[in-house]
């Protein structure tokens, strides 16, 4: 499907699957918060990290070969984060969820941006980076002495502290992919909204979707191709495609439930 930068098609099926949906199960990525201004995964290697690969910074081998760089890179991630506010395609998958009672909203994000949109059943599949935990104990701190160590230690242990972010070759948290992975085995649509589909296992889900029988709608600027409905690509920002979903299914804003 040709990407519209104006007004996007949206094909009338998939508008009356959606609104027919009993269980949808959405997986965002990075592109969801690109509107917000925050950089895409990828592309968080801009200027000062521009050397680094995410895969160099993201992992616990690189926090315990150069703490403080690692440390850094974070706060940086954390002052973009505080400084941006959820956009137009958060704000849509937080009006679906006020429809669909079963929505279950799984992202890689670490932002945090979809709980400041409103939405209420979000799956942190990778973690938050506005938390931060002990490196040692893997326990998430409040508060520690405002020292000048970078990074700061734990208050209870005398750790290096981290942010509670799931990194490379490290597990996810058990109960999140548990129900990621239910979500995506038990909807009749998965929508995967802005992620480029590489990092597992969360690339996995919206395959498990489908290889159950559910609809699946890929959303974003790069799109796998060969695909055929049950299974829908639409190329263009989730910002643009994600309130034009919802206007077809929904065009005269019915009441929810
Ligand atoms: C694990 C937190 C096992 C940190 C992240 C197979 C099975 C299991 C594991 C593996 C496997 N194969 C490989 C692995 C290992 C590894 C992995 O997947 N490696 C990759 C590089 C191949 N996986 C792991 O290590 C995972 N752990 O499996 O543990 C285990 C078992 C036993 C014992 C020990 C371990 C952990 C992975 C989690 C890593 N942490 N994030 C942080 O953020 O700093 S991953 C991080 O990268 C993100 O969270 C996200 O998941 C990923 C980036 O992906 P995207 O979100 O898609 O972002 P990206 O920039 O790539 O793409 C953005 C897309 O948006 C683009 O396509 C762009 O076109 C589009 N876009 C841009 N603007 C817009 C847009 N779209 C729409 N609208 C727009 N406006």
């Amino acid at each position: 499907m040709e990407s519209d930068t104006t007004r996007p098609t949206i094909p009338p099926n998939l508008a009356e699957t959606l609104r027919n949906a009993r269980r949808v199960a959405v997986l965002t990525g990075a592109g969801i918060s690109a509107e917000s201004g925050l950089p895409t995964f990828r592309e968080a290697q801009t200027g000062l990290w521009a050397q680094y690969r995410p895969e160099d910074l993201a992992t616990p081998e690189a926090f315990r070969r150069d703490p403080r760089l690692v440390w850094e890179w974070y706060a940086w991630r954390r002052e973009l984060v505080a400084r941006a506010v959820p956009n137009v395609g958060h704000q849509a998958l937080a009006a679906l969820e006020t429809r669909m009672p079963e929505m279950t909203l799984i992202t890689q994000n670490v932002d945090g941006l979809h709980q400041q949109s409103g939405s209420r059943r979000v799956i942190e599949l990778h973690g938050n980076l506005r938390r931060t935990k002990c490196f040692e104990e893997n326990a998430v701190v409040e508060s520690w002495l405002d020292t000048d160590d970078v990074p700061p230690c734990c208050p209870r242990c005398g750790g290096l502290l981290r942010p509670d972010v799931v990194w490379f070759g490290e597990r996810l948290p058990e109960q999140p992919l548990v129900e990621a992975l239910q979500a995506a085995r038990e909807c009749d649509l998965f929508l995967s909204i802005g992620t480029s589909g590489v990092v597992e296992p969360a690339a996995s889900l919206p395959y498990l979707a489908a290889d159950r029988g559910a609809t699946v709608v890929f959303v974003n600027l790069e799109v796998p191709t060969g695909y055929a409905p049950p299974i829908y690509t639409i190329n263009g920002s989730a910002g643009l495609i994600l309130p034009a979903l919802l206007q077809a299914a929904w065009p005269c804003g019915e009441p929810t439930g």
